[in-house]
């Protein structure tokens, strides 16, 4: 279930280079192009959805957010904290649209930080 034109299938599938972080059947997560902390990796469902509110099961969801804590421990952020962070639709400035998981971390943040 994934997409021909979809910017984060094109990585999941390895067809556009991308710095993993970790796998397994359901997540791929990989570090963002353009960080906006020390340590943001972006954590998607290899199946696609457009975001958060297109109608992911709620396996897959927490196949999703069971993937947060592992990317916390192989960036070396679980102890000191993290944000997640996941944007949905026009409002919130959503710019890809394949739902993904946003973990930022590895220096303080304040609540105007990303
Ligand atoms: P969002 O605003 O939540 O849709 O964030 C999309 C993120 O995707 C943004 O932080 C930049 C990142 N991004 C966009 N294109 C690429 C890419 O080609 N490779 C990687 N690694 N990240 C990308």
């Amino acid at each position: 279930m994934q997409r021909d034109d979809c910017l984060f299938c094109k990585i999941i599938r390895g067809e556009i280079p991308s710095s993993k972080v970790y796998e397994d059947e359901y997540v791929y997560a990989f570090d963002d192009v353009s960080p906006q902390m020390p340590v943001h990796t972006l954590i998607v469902p290899k199946n696609h959805y457009d975001n958060i509110a297109a109608g992911i099961p709620v396996e897959e969801l927490g196949h999703l957010f069971a993937a947060v804590e592992k990317v916390a421990d192989i960036k070396g952020v679980r102890e000191q904290g993290f944000r997640t962070l996941v944007n949905t639709g026009a409002h919130a400035g959503q710019t890809v649209f394949h739902l993904h998981v946003h973990v930022l971390g590895g220096a303080p943040m304040n609540s105007g930080d990303p």
